[in-house]
């Protein structure tokens, strides 16, 4: 991987730094805000003996390495979460057995993962499980070894559950996007607090579905980077054509305290699917991101994406960047 010389952040961040951050440069030819990894993508189903894909998956640092939960579906064409192991960020050795709760034995079944470190120092996943319907599972665990069930934070039908990685004002901050049953036809995110993690309430309305590539519906992606000038969203948004649904991911900052305040949404996308492994796979034209990795001195960002449905990339810019971005691309006026 082609590394320069540090370089310092020109906002604050407030998140631990990460030395083994996996990172490239920006090519010299590129002026996008995010660049991709030369080696994407960087799982792919052969990462798992006998899976018929890997994607939309959340990696974390993890003791100085990294680890996280992968969405790896079945050739039966059941789907489940597995954990994984990376020294590097970039080399995965996934556990070819799904994980199972320590509590009763089930397996951990569903798709679209997030993984958030806590203040408590827990890792807290969440993702779309199966309730009589999508809903938002929760779980834990301190060592990507045993996994604690909490529960479904929310009834049927919603997605895309997304946790603020502290407390605000004494409460645990869910954004989700009610959906339907099937592939839903449109889509706003909401978020929810709770003091406990099993009593979820005090709903707000963060943002709406708006036009172009986040005309259809848009759901929370990574883990929320927190800024002095805000946390920063990354998030998917959907596009409806004649030919199926295409998967984007743009931007926004929200506040501070009252994260369901919108300060800044990019009116562009940040990335569309172009590549050849996003644009070809399992479902064509899909780029969903899952996690994010920053190391804050240098302000480097990394984000894990689902490509096509069918296997996981990597693609790099610098926050500080992507909230200057923001600011000269912004919808909302603050
Ligand atoms: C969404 C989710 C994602 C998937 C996307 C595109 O509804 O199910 O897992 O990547 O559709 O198929």
């Amino acid at each position: 991987m082609k590394r320069s010389s540090s370089r310092e952040t020109r906002i604050h961040i407030n998140t631990p730094p990460i030395p083994a951050l996996p990172w490239e440069d920006r090519p010299e030819s590129c002026t996008d805000p995010l660049w991709r990894y030369s080696g994407n993508p960087v799982i792919t189903r052969r990462n798992v003996p006998e899976s018929h894909l890997i994607s939309n998956s959340a990696a974390v640092a993890f003791r100085e390495k990294f680890a996280g939960v992968f969405r790896c579906d079945a050739q039966s064409g059941d789907i489940f979460l597995n954990a994984g192991f990376s020294d590097d960020g970039i080399s995965w050795k996934i556990e070819p057995k799904c994980i199972f709760f320590a509590e009763d034995g089930t397996p951990m079944c569903g798709y679209d993962p997030r993984v958030c470190r806590m203040e408590d120092g827990r890792y807290y996943i969440t993702w779309c499980s199966r309730f009589h319907g999508p809903s938002v599972g929760i779980a834990w665990t301190d060592d990507f070894r045993t996994f604690h069930k909490i529960g479904n934070a929310l009834l049927p039908a919603n997605r895309n559950g997304v946790l603020f990685p502290r407390k605000i004002n004494g409460e645990y901050l869910l954004l989700s996007r009610p959906c339907d049953w099937g592939h839903t036809p449109c889509g706003d995110i909401f978020l929810s607090r709770s003091k406990d993690f099993i009593y979820w309430g005090k709903h707000e309305f963060v943002m709406p579905r708006y036009s172009g590539w986040q005309s259809l519906k848009i759901g929370a992606g990574p883990v929320p980077v927190e800024t002095e000038e805000g946390w920063l969203l990354i998030y998917h948004g959907v596009f409806s054509t004649c030919n199926g649904f295409v998967y984007s991911f743009g931007a926004a900052l929200l506040d501070l305290e009252q994260p369901w305040k919108v300060l800044f949404r990019g009116d562009p996308y940040l990335l569309t699917p172009e590549a050849p492994y996003e644009t070809t796979g399992f479902v064509p034209n899909v780029a969903f991101p899952t996690a994010m990795l920053v190391d804050a001195p240098s302000g480097r960002m990394t984000i894990y994406y689902g490509c096509a449905d069918t296997c996981v990339g990597i693609c790099f810019g610098y926050v500080d960047e992507i909230v200057e971005w923001l600011k000269k691309h912004s919808l909302i006026i603050p």
